[in-house]
């Protein structure tokens, strides 16, 4: 073990053969029940760096758990050698991190891909490494994936689920970026957000990231729960023929103009425009149009700041909108490998924005 690890060991109880441990008995109450979003402010409203929490939007299936602290305890076992439990003042008690990184909703599971878009943010989360507890388990070799439980059960598009259940790749797992989290923006995390204990899988879709947490499983498969199965799965559109699935996991290159604001009249043909871009890799460059996407300004003029971890990032430009009257601005995002936001027709299509000269 590294050092790191016997440092942690001390702070969990590791389960004995035959030992049957529950995870589910802090679940006090489910309230209120039921499928519940709490929408984004528009693009244009999210002008601060950090997205604070009564501005972030919710995303819950089946409805929002109410987990006992002092009972909860997260169960890790499934392929492992020395599966554990752990509370919540002994999570507590280990080292923390905190990482800056957008998240974003996927959008509806059951309508077409390119509606609720924009329901993004962008946070800092604060808790314990998932890739540390993971490694304090001794993963066994054949382990592929991890996934990941929450407290609640319930229904949702009538199906109905003894809990939400996701999975990640143990690639993507063992990253350092993916936390146990109890923090967001510095303060605890609150019942609709997921508290105490969530877990944060940055560049990944919200989706991903369960709440109410109690129980994380190593497994070689994938998971068989409706939200890995029959939700969230969609066409791979990197398949010409339009008929392979793959997994909601990645988030894809996205942007959006948060100035101008949509409808506005401007004095001075002279504008800046500015947003912010993000996606699962880190965005290269932003291409901004301000015909509709018949030209573009060359990315050398356009300033985009790198990203030091999985926050959004800023771009800039100044543009001269040549005449009175309308005038379409675009703004298309690529990341460090080569993926472009596509025109239309997808949840990550570009955003538009019109504005008036006077
Ligand atoms: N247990 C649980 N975890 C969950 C969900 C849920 O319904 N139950 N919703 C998921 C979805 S689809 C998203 S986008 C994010 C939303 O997190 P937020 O509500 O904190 O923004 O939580 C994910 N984790
Ligand atoms: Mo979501």
């Amino acid at each position: 073990m590294a050092a790191i690890d016997r440092d942690y060991a001390r702070h969990v109880t590791f389960i004995e053969e035959g030992q049957d441990i529950s995870c589910r008995d802090a679940l006090k109450a489910i309230e209120p029940r039921g499928f519940y979003i709490r929408q984004p402010p528009k693009p244009h409203e999210l002008d601060q760096e950090i997205t604070d929490d009564s501005q972030l939007f919710q995303t819950i299936h089946m409805g929002a758990a109410v987990v006992a602290e002092e009972t909860w305890r997260l169960l890790l076992d499934g392929m492992v050698d020395s599966p554990f439990s752990i509370s919540f003042a002994e999570l507590k008690s280990m080292p923390k991190t905190t990482i800056t990184a957008f998240h974003e909703c996927y959008g509806s599971p059951v309508l077409p891909p390119d509606k609720a878009l924009w329901r993004v943010g962008n946070v800092q989360w604060t808790g314990v490494r998932l890739a540390d507890l993971i490694r304090l388990a001794n993963p066994k070799t054949g382990a592929r994936y991890v996934w990941s439980q929450g407290l609640e059960w319930g229904s949702f598009a009538n199906v109905t689920a003894k809990y939400f259940e996701k999975d990640i790749t143990m690639q993507k797992a063992m990253q350092p970026e993916n936390l146990i989290a109890y923090e967001i923006n510095g303060r605890p995390l609150d019942k609709n957000r997921g508290g105490p204990v969530r877990l944060v899988v940055p560049g990944w879709f919200g989706t991903n990231s369960t709440k109410w947490l109690c129980h994380l499983t190593l497994q070689d498969g994938r998971a068989t729960g409706p939200f890995t199965t029959k939700f969230y799965n969609e066409i791979d559109p990197n398949d010409p023929s339009r008929s392979r699935m793959r997994p909601v996991w990645m988030v894809e290159p996205n942007s959006m103009i948060v100035r101008p604001k949509p409808g506005e009249v401007l004095p001075d043909r002279e504008v800046e425009i500015w947003g912010r871009a993000w996606g699962c890799e880190e965005i290269k460059c932003v291409d901004i149009s301000v015909d509709d996407g018949h030209s573009w300004i060359s990315p050398a003029d356009v300033h985009l700041e790198p990203r030091t971890s999985y926050e959004w990032q800023l771009f800039r430009a100044k543009v001269l909108l040549e005449g009175k009257g309308k005038h379409h601005l675009v703004a298309r995002a690529k990341d460090r490998i080569g993926n472009q936001q596509p025109l239309s027709g997808r949840r990550n299509h570009v955003h538009r924005v019109d504005v008036y000269i006077s």
